[in-house]
Parts: C-alpha cells; sequence; structure tokens
C-alpha cells in the first residue's frame, strides 16, 4: 500500500498571551503572562498541523513570526518529512548559526509537520512513534515563584491539593539563609510523601552554589535545577560532584550535542530538554536516545501537552513538568490523573484551539 505524501501549503502563524494563574517571580525576572507564537501549517491534501511556541516576552512573538514567515516561503511545496524539512531548512540558516531564534522556530515548524503526519495516520503522536499513551509522573509548576516563605508554603499545598504528588519550588533569594528558611517551610508544611524539587534559574556563581547547595543538602530537596550559569558545563560539574542532591540542567540546551556533553562532562545527574529548544520532536527523539544511552533520567520542560506524547516513548522517562499555561486556547486542557498526566488520545500531537479564546487573547 501507499502511504499518500501530504505537502505544505502555507504556515500560518498568530501571537497570543495568555494570562497566568499565578505570576511567577524567578531569580531572573517575573513572568506574569504566557506569550504565545500559535503555529498553523496548511496542506495541500487539507490537514492542519498545530504546535505553539513559548516567546517569553511579547516583543519577541513578533521576531519569532517574522522567521516561520521566511521559512514558509522556502519549504512551500515540500512533503511534510521532518527530518528532510529540519536538515533543509537548516542548511538555509547554517552561516547564521540554527540556535536561539531560529532554532525555537525551526522547532515550531517541526512540532506542527509532526502533527499534519500523526492527524495523517489517525494516531496520536506517542503511538505514531511506536508507544502507548501511558501516565507520565507530573510535578505542578504553575506557581512557587520567589515569595515569602510561609506564602511559598500555602501555595505548594494548594498545587499539591490540584491533585500532584510534587512541586517545585525557585530558588535564589538574596541569602542563604533566605533559600534556607523557603525550604525549611515548606518542607515542613507539606506531606512527608511530597515531593520538593527546586530552581535556582541560574542565579549563583559556582563558589555561591556549593555553599548553598551544601546548606540544602540534608533538607530533602529532590532536585537543584540550573544552580549557575547554565552553559558552564565544567563549573555545573563542580558543583554535581560537591552536592549529594542531584543536579538538574535541560531547559537551556540548545542542541543534541550540549546535552551529551553535559551528561559526558557530569554537568548534570538528570535532564530536561525544552521541547522548543532541542530542537521539537525529532530533536526531542535524538535527545531521548543520548539520555538512554547515558543512563540518565529524562525530565521535560513546559509544553506539557506534546511532551507527554514525548516522554511516553522516551526509555529513561522522569518527570513532566505540568503548566497550564496555554489552557486558554485550547479546546481539551491536559488532567491529572492519579498524580500523573497522559497525552490526548485524539490524533495529532494533542493541541486543538479555541479560536474564541485565541480571538481574545491575540497581540498581532
Ligand atoms: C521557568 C521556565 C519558564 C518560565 C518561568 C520559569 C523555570 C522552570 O525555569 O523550569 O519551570
Ligand atoms: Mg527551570
Amino acid at each position: 500500500m501507499n502511504t499518500p505524501s501530504l505537502t505544505l501549503r502555507n504556515i500560518h502563524t498568530r501571537a497570543v498571551s495568555t494570562p497566568m494563574k499565578r505570576p511567577l517571580r524567578t531569580s531572573v525576572g517575573m513572568v506574569a503572562t504566557a506569550p504565545l507564537v500559535l503555529i498553523d501549517i496548511e496542506t495541500d491534501e487539507g490537514i492542519v498541523g498545530h504546535a505553539y511556541l513559548f516567546s517569553y516576552l511579547n516583543s519577541v512573538s513578533a521576531q519569532i513570526r517574522g522567521l516561520i514567515n521566511d521559512i514558509a516561503e522556502y519549504l512551500r511545496g515540500d512533503v511534510i518529512a521532518p527530518l528532510e524539512i529540519q536538515s533543509k531548512a537548516a542548511s538555509r540558516f547554517r552561516l547564521l548559526g540554527n540556535r536561539g531564534l531560529v532554532g525555537i522556530a525551526l522547532a515550531g515548524i517541526d512540532i506542527a509537520c509532526w502533527d499534519v503526519l500523526a492527524k495523517g495516520a489517525g494516531l496520536p503522536l506517542a503511538k505514531l512513534l511506536g508507544g502507548e499513551l501511558r501516565p507520565i509522573p507530573a510535578y505542578n509548576s504553575t506557581g512557587l515563584g520567589l515569595m515569602p516563605a510561609e506564602e511559598a508554603a500555602d501555595e505548594a499545598l494548594e498545587l499539591l491539593a490540584e491533585g500532584f504528588p510534587a512541586v517545585k519550588l525557585r530558588l535564589g533569594h538574596p541569602t542563604l539563609e533566605a533559600d534556607l528558611k523557603a525550604v525549611q517551610v515548606v518542607r515542613k508544611r507539606i506531606p512527608g510523601s511530597a515531593i520538593l524539587m527546586s530552581d535556582y534559574n541560574h542565579a549563583l556563581s559556582v563558589t555561591e552554589a556549593i555553599r548553598r547547595g551544601q546548606a540544602l543538602d540534608s533538607e530533602g530537596l529532590y532536585w537543584i535545577e540550573e544552580p549557575t550559569t547554565h552553559d558552564d558545563f565544567v563549573g555545573n560539574a563542580r558543583v554535581a560532584r560537591e552536592l549529594k542532591t542531584p543536579i538538574q540542567l535541560g531547559e537551556n540546551f540548545t542542541s543534541i550535542t550540549e546535552m551529551a556533553a553535559a551528561i559526558s562532562m557530569g554537568a548534570s545527574d538528570y535532564v530536561m530538554p525544552d521541547l522548543e529548544r532541542i530542537g521539537g520532536v525529532t530533536g526531542w527523539m535524538k535527545a531521548a536516545a543520548i539520555a538512554e544511552a547515558g543512563g540518565v533520567e529524562m525530565s521535560s520542560h513546559l509544553f506539557a501537552e506534546v511532551s507527554a506524547h514525548l516522554l511516553a516513548v522516551t526509555p529513561t522517562r522522569h518527570w513532566l513538568e505540568y503548566v497550564d499555561w496555554a489552557d486558554a486556547i485550547l479546546q481539551v486542557p491536559l488532567v491529572v490523573q492519579d498524580g500523573c498526566i497522559r497525552a490526548s488520545d485524539r490524533p495529532g500531537v494533542g493541541l486543538e484551539w479555541n479560536e474564541d479564546a485565541i480571538r481574545s487573547f491575540i497581540v498581532n
């Protein structure tokens, strides 16, 4: 039997900014809304593939849209074959470099192409990739920014009460004592069985990361994320060596080469690549193989809808980071069940737009 080819006709993008229930104060600033770029890939055969990107700033959405429009001109008429499309599009930007916003734009196209393929096959992405829709343990990351310790404990209890077994506390207060207090107060007020991750968003020098990390080592943190400059793998490896608590890196890996280097240098005990920086579905699958070969547990970063499919086919799957920041523009948001998230069982990557809502959150 011949499998019909699907042909890329056009790529349409929109920028929205969705409200966040709990604005998140991190060590590098406040995240109060979620600026998203929505991507629709139209095919000659009528199937439309969806993806969204998280652009962190509304002003950046316009830049990403510009890049995608440019790439779309170049890909019009091509068969939807994500690996072919990635290598063709990547060659266009080889002299400039394929990381940063270019990489994010390419990842968005990749995800939407996989959505087209999965819809064409009538399968949810995880099944198209040879897996099953298994439930993935999830932590509730929709809150717990930098805040006074008692407020953080109140919020941790709220987040756990939404049905999750784990939450992530942002750290990087002005002093070690304030970080220690935040962890101790939260840990004391949440049940002993609850899992508490932490995230410094690269706030500390290597020396300070070792000092604070050692002070936190006996406080029951499940991991310490990005304690210092994210791409200083030598420095992170020193931190990892000096601490008992596992170090978690990954949201800032912009290539699988970088992830492989971090693992081989011992810069991170766990990894958590980010769908839009690691190269979309295609990049994720390569990263999953690297994590498997390195024997390293792999979690996701944001993009819970697509990541739930991808973790299902990741041999060293670990934790799904649950955020609800795209819920406002989705017809069927994810639901947590028994502390786990299961990807959508509809054909595709699990994103169907709520067009009325999109109209109300449109930016440009
Ligand atoms: C984070 C990511 C995106 C926005 C705010 C905070 C954080 C995380 O680093 O890992 O959730
Ligand atoms: Mg983080």
